[in-house]
């Protein structure tokens, strides 16, 4: 029985301390590397949330939204050409096929932070949490970093994210 008693008494742990990440959920499969948040300078009023997101798991998932209190919505965009004009858009679903990296990068996709709330200090660190079709979330903190405009194939100054 005492063994039985460990059993029980591991559940509510995993249980409790795991209130977001069901196993063998997106949440429990996802690991993120890298993430971070585009500072801005001040007045802007949007940034960006790059990161790299690696399906662990044999099961493809789905990234259907993210939020932030940084920020008044959070919403999933690329990029894509548009009659030579790079452009972005919403999209609504981000797909995570199994065993594979999918990055979220400058002129690519990424977590656009519509209507920030607060100053994006360098340095400081902001919460998000992903949200995936299958009903789990994960936590991610994201520090905030100045993004150097590497962009070496074109020189122009606009708003990449
Ligand atoms: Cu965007």
């Amino acid at each position: 029985m005492a063994y039985l008693r460990q059993i029980t008494l591991l559940g509510l742990l995993i249980i409790s301390t795991s209130q977001w990440v069901v196993a063998g959920s997106a949440g429990d499969s996802i690991m993120v590397d890298d993430p971070y948040v585009r500072a801005v300078p001040p007045g802007q009023p949007n940034s960006a949330s790059f990161m790299s997101l690696h399906n662990k798991s044999g099961q493809g998932y789905t990234l259907i939204g993210a939020s932030t209190s940084v920020a008044e919505v959070a919403e999933l965009h690329t990029h894509t050409m548009d009659g030579g004009m790079m452009r972005m858009r919403k999209v609504e679903k981000i797909n995570l096929p199994a065993g594979e990296r999918v990055s979220l990068q400058p002129g690519g996709l990424h977590i656009m932070l519509i209507g920030l709330k607060q100053k994006l200090v360098p340095d400081e660190r902001v919460q998000l949490t992903l949200k995936f079709e299958d009903g789990s979330h994960l936590k991610v903190e994201a520090p905030v970093r100045k993004l150097q405009m590497r962009m070496k194939q074109s020189g122009q100054q606009s708003h990449m994210h």
